[in-house]
């Protein structure tokens, strides 16, 4: 019943399943596995897509050579299990040369590497198949505000996308951008820190429509942020081009737990909101199993991420179609149409009608608002009672 199957549009990053359980406090417990045996892997637990950085893929140091055999026996494995590649982006921090960055570095040198780097990467994940292209701007920051002007690193953000957005216009790619926010980690402050930053920002770009949002639940939190409302921005903006899914619990370190694991009523908002709206795109899990996990566990992380998405679903259904619920809704939302007049906008004789309405204010502030009953529906229903 809560089996994945291709149309719910699951995906991992090879970086996600094949996370080793490094910490800035220890080393990894569990051994690398390749990406052709994490795309069995994936296949094994029903997933539908894999993604990657181009160095998940090709070790930044391959020959050429040694990249198109990685890449063959990749496309092999895609083609054995079915498994395709909806998204790919570029690792623009684990190298010391994106120490202070790569698109907003001081040093021009390194960002014009780290342009050249994401060319070829885009390069890569269109041969894949990837349609949509993350920049997750991990060490596009500052640790002291002595060391970077913030509008030069705006700047220059800018021109690098301006530049990419070029790039695969002029290659006719079918690929279209999506900015992912984080607050912080590993910076101490990292430029775009949240879904509105991201899409003031867009606007400014000379490509707009080719650029998008990639909101990660954990980011949000990290910044103590309601994540659906972040959400329901970039949609209401045409700007959800795809959704990073995890766990996060507020004011701590950057814990990526498995989908709904840590606050999961948030996480049945988020997941009735996506599927009410009809969001279309890939289900990310940019997750990671506890570090104390084995394989055996990193699959049961994965299907955990998956069930618990179907499950949140069905119990948005069940909301939906839940009677009181529905009479509350109705309740509350009460409409008798005498305001409507205001949603054509203004005109002289609009205002006229308003500034001529009397109003029982008293009368309003004293309208029944049966909220805490409502959301105890909400919680009965997530907890399997109703
Ligand atoms: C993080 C980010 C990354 C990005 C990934 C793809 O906190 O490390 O979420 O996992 O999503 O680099 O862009
Ligand atoms: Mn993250
Ligand atoms: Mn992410």
């Amino acid at each position: 019943m809560y089996e994945p199957k291709p149309e719910h549009k699951f995906s991992f990053g090879l970086w996600t399943v094949g996370n080793r359980g490094r910490d800035p406090f220890g080393e990894p417990t569990r051994a690398a596995l390749t990406p052709v045996q994490l795309v069995h892997l994936l296949a094994e637990v029903g997933a539908w897509g894999v993604n990657f950085h181009d160095n998940d893929l090709v070790p930044i140091d391959a020959t050429p050579a040694e990249r198109d055999q990685i890449v063959r026996d990749f496309k092999a494995a895609l083609a054995a299990t079915g498994i395709v590649v909806p998204m790919a982006t570029t690792n623009l921090f684990s190298d010391p040369i994106f120490k202070d960055g790569a698109f907003t570095s001081n040093d021009p040198a390194v960002r014009a590497y780290a342009l050249q780097k994401t060319i070829n990467a885009i390069d890569l994940g269109v041969e894949l198949g990837a349609t949509v292209y993350v920049f997750w701007g991990g060490r596009e920051g500052t640790e002291s505000d002595s060391t970077k002007n913030p509008l030069d690193a705006l700047k220059r953000y800018r021109e690098a996308i301006n530049f990419l957005c070029a790039y695969v216009k002029d290659q006719g790619y079918n690929l279209r951008f999506a900015l992912e926010p984080k607050p912080n980690e590993p910076r101490g402050h990292i430029f775009l820190p949240t879904v509105g930053d991201a899409l003031a920002f867009i606007a400014t770009l000379d490509y707009p429509d080719m650029v998008g949002v990639n909101p990660e639940v954990a980011h949000e939190h990290m910044a103590g942020l309601n994540f659906v409302h972040g959400v329901a921005m970039a949609h209401a903006a045409g700007k959800l081009f795809h959704i990073d899914l995890n766990d996060q619990l507020f004011g701590r370190y950057d814990q990526d737990f498995r989908f709904g694991s840590v606050m999961p009523k948030q996480a049945f908002y988020l997941v009735k909101f996506l599927e009410d709206v009809g969001y279309s795109g890939s289900r990310h899990f940019d997750a990671h199993a506890y570090r104390s996990s084995n394989y055996e566990d990193v699959k049961a992380f994965a299907r955990g991420c998956m069930r618990t998405y179907l499950i949140l679903k069905e119990k948005a259904a069940q909301f939906n179609a839940d009677p009181e619920v529905q009479q509350l809704l109705a309740e509350i939302n009460a409409d008798d149409g005498t305001f409507s007049y205001l949603s054509a906008g203004y005109s002289r004789e609009t205002l006229a009608k308003l500034r001529a309405t009397t109003f029982d204010r008293a009368a309003l502030g004293q309208r029944d608002l049966p909220y805490e009953r409502l959301d105890q529906i909400t919680l009965e229903i997530l907890l399997g009672v109703r």
